[in-house]
């Protein structure tokens, strides 16, 4: 009994003497959001989902490759690093287009992925910093043949006559 009370004091003293033994320093995050932009206007509308498993890219201040990511289920992702400048690229998938970047006063609710490159703006972290503005808007590119289903479903709605089996 007595041999474990010692033990509890010296693990307390030490502790005491050295607050870094149990301190955690935060690295700075940056994040957020790729979501599927269905009006394409490049601001997260209320319903317009998140996109799972798309490739995100981070690029050091020299604009050299520091890590990647992909997006969970909400389409959220982050990344926790030490305190200086950074690029994100976001990868657009097969079949999408990257909608236009800060249509939006809202930087929370904006793309910031240029509609070329899919690149972000320099991003500034400072020590402590936490930031959640940095989103990619998708939206998919009109499929061949979706413009004639339109013009049926319009001529069918304004009467023209369709030929139906019996
Ligand atoms: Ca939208
Ligand atoms: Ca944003």
């Amino acid at each position: 009994m007595i041999r474990r009370w010692c033990l509890c004091l010296a693990v307390l003293s030490l502790l005491a003497f050295r607050p870094s033994a149990y301190s955690c320093i935060a690295l700075p995050t940056l994040g957020d959001r790729v979501w599927n932009d269905w009006n394409a206007d490049g601001i997260q509308d209320q319903g317009e989902p998140g996109m799972s498993g798309i490739e995100v890219k981070l690029y050091d201040s020299a604009e050299n490759p520091f890590g990647s990511t992909l997006t969970n289920n909400n389409g959220n992702f982050s990344f926790a690093v030490p305190a200086d400048e950074y690029y994100l690229k976001f990868i657009l998938p097969d079949g999408y287009r990257f909608s236009p970047m800060e249509q939006e006063s809202d930087s929370l609710l904006d793309s910031n992925a240029h509609p070329r490159t899919g690149m972000t703006r320099g991003i500034t972290l400072a020590s402590g910093d936490s930031d959640p503005t940095w989103d990619a808007g998708m939206h998919a590119v009109p499929l061949p043949g979706t413009v004639w289903l339109l013009g049926t479903g319009l001529m069918g709605l304004f009467g023209f006559r369709t030929k139906t089996k019996k």
